[in-house]
């Protein structure tokens, strides 16, 4: 169906955003991370910082692919600026 005729059936995908765990990156800076990039609260950065070092991954959240890619991007970006080997990935929902 074109979305110009029906645009009220589009359905946007949303990509989730993936943590992975590493020896290096320090808990506080991947707590920083889902704090100002991810919007988390401080309880839920934590929560989620150690789902990722317990289980070796764990979801950021879920957003259109834009703001996924740059969301992964900004955090590549920090990373590397603080010298830290943390890797963020993409996966369609
Ligand atoms: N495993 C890291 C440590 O013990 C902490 C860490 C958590 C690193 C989550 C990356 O995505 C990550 N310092």
């Amino acid at each position: 169906m074109l979305s110009a005729i029906r645009p009220e059936t589009r359905k946007p995908k949303l990509y989730k955003v993936w943590l992975l765990n590493d020896d290096y990156t320090t808990m506080e800076f991947v707590m920083q991370v889902l704090e100002s990039i991810f919007n988390k609260s401080p309880a839920e950065a934590h929560r989620i910082m150690m789902q990722v070092h317990t289980q070796g991954r764990g979801v950021c959240g879920g957003y259109s692919y834009e703001v996924a890619e740059t969301k992964v991007a900004t955090t590549l970006d920090l990373a590397r600026r603080e010298g830290f080997p943390l890797q963020a990935t993409l996966e369609e929902e």
